[in-house]
């Protein structure tokens, strides 16, 4: 008898532990969904983006603006995902949409031949 008391309390334990457990993973879960990041990238003059890397959340939508204020037509590439936009003139703004599932970091560069080589490379590191 008296172990059959342990065993239920025991048991009532474990049922509220696993309640919580699913309580904050169902939030969290809900929050990267809906979660939407702006970010934006310069092409600036000298073969450089601006900045070379950001922090992105995993699964977030993310609305990417690329300007080029640079002096020469650029574009931006993310191998990994397919996104590119295309290649801007000076002074135009380019908004592409994405999202990373899967956390890593993630290259980009711009793929005007010889742009890459001479700097116009970056990363984002997905988290
Ligand atoms: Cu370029």
């Amino acid at each position: 008898m008296p172990r059959l008391l342990i065993d239920t309390a025991k048991g009532r334990m474990a049922s509220i532990v696993l309640a919580l457990v699913t309580m904050v993973a169902g939030s969290t879960g809900m929050a990267s969904q809906s979660e939407t990041v702006e970010i934006s990238i310069t092409a600036q003059q000298g073969f450089q983006f601006e900045p070379t890397e950001l922090e992105i959340p995993v699964g977030a939508e993310v609305i990417l603006v690329f300007e080029n204020a640079g002096i020469m037509g650029h574009n931006l590439h993310i191998p990994e995902l397919e996104v590119m936009t295309d290649t801007i003139t000076p002074g135009k703004t380019e908004t592409v949409e994405f999202t990373f599932d899967e956390a890593g970091t993630y290259a980009f560069r711009c793929e005007v031949p010889g742009h890459a080589e001479a700097g116009m490379t970056g990363k984002l590191v997905v988290q």
